[in-house]
């Protein structure tokens, strides 16, 4: 299972206006291989708007889960039921918190997060980049979060995780990364915004970034 690969690209709809988020959803569903879904968007319209996307694409909760097992499987098990075809977890938080993320997802998909992609990354995620991809491995967790900001991480988390995990890149555009730098130093899909939600014309910002991507598959 799982989501398509046919872009390799992931809207992240962190517009906080519900029908302008829903007006890009609808233009960018057909181009894009899942959306994904902040607390911006959940907490400006609500955690029905993760069903209504879900009508469209795949949609990915994007909550950063980072707490006591317990609470981590009431969360991914409301994520999911709401439609969610995938809940990005925190891997630091540690093997017992990621089990329980997996063992809730139930069909679902679980990707943790290693190192982030912004500056403030370097204090305390990219130390332990590769551990946590280790551990998210030995969890079982379906894919991870590298940075495309620093593609050479994207590299190191790959090595680390094998071929057969699924790695999605955030930081493409408005952070400054390239789609196929990250493609190209091993992500599986790049994650873009701002860059998306954020132009005039959403739905050819979109398709350039698709061009962008296949010009290097
Ligand atoms: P833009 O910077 O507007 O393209 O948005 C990036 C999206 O990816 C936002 O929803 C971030 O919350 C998310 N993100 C990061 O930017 N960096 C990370 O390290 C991890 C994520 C994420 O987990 O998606």
């Amino acid at each position: 299972m799982g989501m398509k690969s046919d872009s390799r690209l992931v809207l992240a709809l962190d517009e906080t206006d519900g029908r302008k988020a829903l007006e890009v959803a609808e233009k960018v569903a057909g181009t894009v291989d899942a959306i994904k879904i902040n607390w911006p968007l959940v907490l400006s319209e609500g955690p029905g708007m993760i069903t209504r996307l879900a009508d469209l694409t795949d949609v990915i909760c994007d909550f950063k889960v980072a707490d006591i097992p317990n609470t981590v499987r009431l969360i991914v098990e409301n994520a999911v039921s709401r439609g969610a075809s995938a809940v990005i977890v925190h891997a630091f938080t540690g093997d017992d918190s990621l089990r329980a993320a997996v063992e809730a997802a139930s069909g679902a998909e679980i990707y943790a997060v290693t190192e982030m992609s912004h500056p403030g990354a370097k204090m305390f995620t990219a130390m332990h980049a590769e551990e946590m991809a280790r551990l998210g491995v030995e969890c079982g967790v379906d894919g991870f979060i590298a940075p495309a900001t620093r593609p050479d991480r994207i590299r190191a988390v790959r090595s680390v995780v094998g071929p057969s995990k699924k790695i999605l890149s955030p930081g493409v555009g408005a952070q400054g990364g390239k789609a196929s730098d990250a493609i190209s130093a091993g992500a599986d899909y790049a994650i873009v915004g701002r860059a998306i939600y954020g132009a005039e014309d959403p739905a050819s910002a979109a398709e350039a970034f698709r061009g962008d991507i296949m010009s290097v598959l």
